[in-house]
């Protein structure tokens, strides 16, 4: 099923010729309406009239987050504030914000490709979607919302949060398709699980998960657990909200809506353009924002795209599961370590469950690294022949996975802390 088949299913020699065009116009746009734009582009020599294949866009200088942090809060936006109908900024976690702002075309483009995103899932008018992400400056909410509402489906505007009555909705509503981070749909099973309500007591058949990563493992658990298709799709406030990218019913790789936005690949450390398959830094051109558009945007996010043709029948690439961001991947001791291998290791091993930490600290020169893993049944603790062996392989699995070592801490089921958002998997108290 297709939301937009002419646009998701274009030839890629006229993607080429629309991109071109689009690029064209958004370049006219920031080059005349945002001096910081213009000063970067004179001082590489470029300007829009200069730009006549797509091979250009090599040359144009990278944004990245600190430039929008130091044009705080409306200095990038390339429309005046009277055609700006909406703001939304970034859960960043120290300092302020990343501020963005839409016109009302922009909205409606958003709506649109989040509407492809749902579609390309599995979602249809007949769902009741129940969004638990919550609403406020965070995309998620509002991004999700508008996208189900312009394909018809009924929705649902829980917010994240206030578990129990979450699912006593979920239940009453009869809802048939969730909205959340991953890691909370997890947190809501388990409270579904307490609450004595059963698979079958409820209509769920479809999650459309996304805001921050997940491995293959988290989404297995994620369709055992609550009987239903989990699908994956990546976004940012940055560049517009989730709607960026968004899986098939395939499940192997999320669809990039490149005719709105040009990725690149580029190694993080020396900025070189990388070829298909590569893996590295994803790097975004947006063609079609007018309030906020962004050029060649360093997401920071590591992944990798693939060209190749899906069975879903769209053309447009697909970007793999994002390994973790470059500015999260810890290095340990010399060693890159993404919290995503840890949480490959974790999920599948008998009598530990799904959720856990890492903590990194500094003994005088050196790292360590502690892991806290949840026991599914708390006896366990007593039982501590049991506990010794069930150390030792996770630490074993980890050695395997990262050739590193690392302790293995296993604790109290329920005591590592919930998120009803994006989850909190490292605390690094090196600095
Ligand atoms: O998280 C937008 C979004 C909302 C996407 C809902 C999908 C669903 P930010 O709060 O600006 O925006 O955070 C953006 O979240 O750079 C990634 O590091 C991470 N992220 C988002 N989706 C995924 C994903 C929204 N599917 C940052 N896998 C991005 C891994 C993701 N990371």
């Amino acid at each position: 099923m297709f939301w937009a088949k002419e646009q998701e299913c274009i030839q890629r020699d006229d993607l080429k010729n629309l991109q071109l065009l689009r690029l064209k116009e958004t370049i006219t746009r920031v080059y005349n309406h945002v001096p910081f734009y213009k000063k970067r582009l004179d001082s590489v020599g470029l300007s829009p009239e200069k730009i006549s294949s797509l091979e250009d866009l090599k040359e144009i200088p990278f944004t990245t987050k600190d430039d929008i942090r130091e044009h705080y809060p409306y200095g990038l936006f390339a429309e005046p504030m009277k055609k700006i109908v909406r703001i939304h900024a970034s859960s960043g976690t120290t300092g302020k914000p990343t501020v963005v702002g839409y016109t009302k075309n922009d909205l409606n483009t958003w709506s649109e490709l989040v509407a492809r995103v749902i579609v390309a899932a599995g979602g249809n008018e007949n769902d009741i979607a129940q969004v638990a992400f919550g609403y406020g400056l965070f995309t998620g909410a509002f991004g999700l919302h508008y996208g189900l509402e312009k394909i018809g489906a009924t929705v649902v505007p829980t917010s994240s949060g206030n578990t129990e009555k979450q699912i006593m909705l979920m239940k009453d509503f009869e809802t048939t398709l969730l909205v959340s981070t991953p890691s909370y749909a997890l947190y809501m099973a388990e409270v579904a699980q307490e609450m004595g309500i059963k698979k079958c007591d409820l209509k769920l058949r479809l999650g459309l998960f996304g805001a921050e990563g997940s491995t293959e493992e988290m989404r297995n658990e994620l369709e055992q657990r609550w009987g239903i298709i989990a699908t994956e799709n990546y976004g940012m406030s940055e560049l517009i909200g989730p709607g960026v990218s968004g899986e098939c019913m395939v499940k192997n790789g999320m669809h990039i809506a490149e005719d709105h936005f040009i990725p690149e690949i580029i190694d993080p450390e020396t900025g070189k353009v990388l070829d298909w398959g590569e893996k590295g830094e994803l790097v975004i051109t947006t063609i079609t924002k007018e309030g906020f558009p962004l050029l060649r945007y360093r997401t920071k996010d590591i992944t990798w795209l693939n060209n190749d043709p899906c069975n879903c029948g769209r053309t447009l690439a697909r970007m793999a599961k994002v390994q973790g961001r470059s500015d999260d991947m810890l290095i340990i001791k010399g060693v890159n370590v993404f919290p995503s291998q840890i949480e490959s290791v974790l999920i599948g091993t008998e009598h530990i469950g799904p959720h856990y930490q890492m903590i990194v600290r500094k003994k005088g020169y050196v790292d360590t690294l502690e892991v806290l893993v949840e026991l599914t049944d708390g006896r366990m603790l007593e039982k501590f022949s049991e506990l010794e062996n069930l150390e030792r392989t996770i630490k074993h699995k980890l050695y395997t996975v990262l050739g590193l070592d690392a302790k293995v801490k296993l604790v109290e089921p329920k005591t590592i802390q919930r998120s009803t958002g994006k989850a909190r998997r490292v605390i690094d108290l090196r600095n």
